[in-house]
């Protein structure tokens, strides 16, 4: 007997998992388990009882749990797991939480559970800390009473702190393990995480004007409230932030994400219907969890235009870049960006033949790119989606704050590099903290989305979802950009591309949706349309095989 049995096999059983078909397992998808509500509860339950086990292994810390389906419908959920330092957990514990809520019985959890602790050489009397938060999904409620049923059965001290945005529970879980420590990341409370990014932005701003109204439109999911909350923080003496907050109706669910949202900007490539777009407005989206963020105008001559997760990163690439390079630092910080194929072409060509610096391309997955962005100094990732941020390592921290200024045009750039390190959420994309970024930068360069836009001119690309029977018969290779299996199917693809100019085609299997995904890119809109829809036919036709 090990030391929770009876209270594991108690819980358990109020929290039953829900069987899947003969041969289909459950897995931890690109952020997680995400699912329909109705499948999640006993997962959660179960996701509870892992997070105390990782807490134990690490020696007590703090390990997060987050309940979100983020840019998924109302109907679906999700749960993920959050790593000490706030980052998504890691892979190798992936395949713990997979085989603890695969277990096909409440005797059968005990046992892997028993087993990891044992082969995970684990003191299961060791203290063991959970902190979870979820989104306004009304699933929401019964997950965290599972969650929290899987924390006392195994004697986790936890902190429940309600209703959160994805990255502020990432905020939370790294302050909470570095309070009273020299790499403190801020105070441990919303209202420190609020507190943090306005002060930083006041800083960053040094005194310079942001022009115009930003409307933000907030997919009727929790970033509405938490913005609404974070923007009475900026003092208004010091900075003129006139922000329109619209879709932020969290009191019905059946809204959220619904003709809204930085996942319909994305994949519609058009401003959400309501409010009525208004010509020349300068707006964002963010998703369902406030983890990405796209911003756009609808321009009274050429029409909706977009400004996506890799127009921030190379406006975030460019911006600091040049910091560095006027603090005296281009010699000793490297500075890479990370991107996914979905990237399109002419940002990355942008990225490393203007801006002349390296790009890595990895599997979609913020935690992928999150990882191979710790490699530089300065790592810049997103996703083409709006999933990203910046991360800073300690040496350029220390740089931007320790460097003697050799002028005052160095102190000024040394100074606004500081503030960047504190008001960029260096443990997740976010999406609150990354237009305030981009808010910095516009105001520094006194730019409009025009003049962003300007930058380079984006290859003409379509996203295509297509339904297919088991999306897992789909596996990719080369950072995802061509199809292992089912075997013939990429050689279908290339003869699709090859009959088009500058393009490009891929397909994947969704990590958080039954789903296959389809990008396309070519010279022209309707070749980059025509393009996808051959692809996406090909996916349908192996899908139904
Ligand atoms: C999650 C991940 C992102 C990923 C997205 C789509 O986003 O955190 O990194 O790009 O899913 O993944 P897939 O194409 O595999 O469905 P979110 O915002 O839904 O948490």
């Amino acid at each position: 007997m090990g030391n929770h049995d009876k209270e594991i096999l108690e819980a358990s059983a109020k929290h039953p998992i829900v069987p899947l078909e003969k041969g289909k397992f459950y897995t931890y998808g690109t952020a997680g388990f995400r699912l329909k509500a109705d499948l999640l509860e006993g997962i959660s339950y179960r996701v509870g009882l892992l997070a105390s086990l990782r807490s134990r292994k690490l020696n007590g810390q703090a390990i997060g749990v987050m309940i979100t389906a983020s840019h998924n419908p109302a109907a679906d959920n999700g749960v993920k797991i959050v790593d000490p330092l706030g980052d998504m957990l890691e892979q190798d514990w992936e395949r713990y939480a997979t085989a603890l809520v695969n277990a096909p019985s409440d005797e059968q959890l005990v046992q892997v559970y028993n087993r990891l602790a044992t082969d995970l050489k684990i003191d299961l009397k060791s203290p063991a800390k959970v902190i979870y938060g979820r989104d306004t999904r009304p699933s929401g409620h019964k997950l965290v009473t599972a969650l929290a049923d899987g924390l006392e059965a195994t004697k986790a001290e936890s902190v429940d702190y309600k209703i959160l945005t994805t990255p502020q529970l990432h905020y939370l879980v790294r302050a909470t393990n570095s309070e009273g420590t020299p790499l403190s990341y801020g105070k441990v409370s919303e209202v420190g995480y609020y507190e943090k990014l306005a002060e930083a932005f006041v800083r960053a701003l040094k005194g310079r004007k942001i022009n115009g109204t930003l409307q933000v439109d907030c997919a009727n999911g929790v970033g509405g409230p938490k913005l609404t909350e974070l923007l009475k923080y900026i003092p208004k003496d010091k900075v003129n932030f006139d922000v329109k907050v619209v879709n932020d109706d969290v009191l019905r669910p059946e809204v959220l994400n619904f003709e809204c949202g930085a996942d319909f900007v994305k994949t519609k490539q058009r401003a959400p219907p309501t409010p009525k777009p208004q010509p020349g407005l300068r707006s964002c989206s963010l998703d369902g969890d406030a983890d990405r963020l796209i911003y756009y105008w609808v321009d009274p001559e050429s029409g909706f235009v977009m400004l996506d997760g890799d127009r921030i990163s190379s406006l975030a690439a460019s911006f600091i870049g040049d910091l560095v390079e006027s603090a005296g630092l281009k010699d000793d910080l490297r500075i890479g960006v990370v991107q996914t194929a979905y990237a399109n072409g002419a940002s990355t060509n942008y990225i490393t033949q203007h801006l002349r610096l390296p790009v890595i391309c990895t599997p979609t997955g913020v935690k992928h790119l999150h990882h191979v962005a710790q490699g530089f100094d300065i790592g810049v990732y997103f996703e083409a989606n709006g999933h990203g941020t910046v991360l800073f390592s300690p040496d350029a921290l220390n740089a931007f704050k320790k460097k003697e200024p050799q002028s005052p045009a160095q102190k000024d750039a040394l100074d606004t590099l500081a503030a960047l390190g504190d008001l960029i959420n260096q443990t997740v994309g976010d999406a609150i903290s990354d237009m305030l970024l981009v808010e910095v930068i516009l105001a520094h360069k006194n730019w409009s989305l025009r003049d962003w836009a300007m930058t380079y001119i984006d290859l003409p690309n379509r996203l295509v979802r297509v339904e297919v029977g088991n999306k897992d018969l789909f596996q990719t290779t080369d950072a995802e950009r061509r199809l292992l299996h089912p075997e013939g199917a990429q050689d279908e693809i290339d003869q699709a591309v090859k009959k088009y100019k500058d393009a490009r085609a891929f397909a994947r299997a969704s990590g958080t949706e039954n789903a296959c995904r389809v990008y396309a890119e070519a010279a022209t809109r309707s070749e980059a349309n025509e393009l996808a829809e051959r692809v996406a036919r090909i996916i349908e036709r192996y899908g139904a095989l």
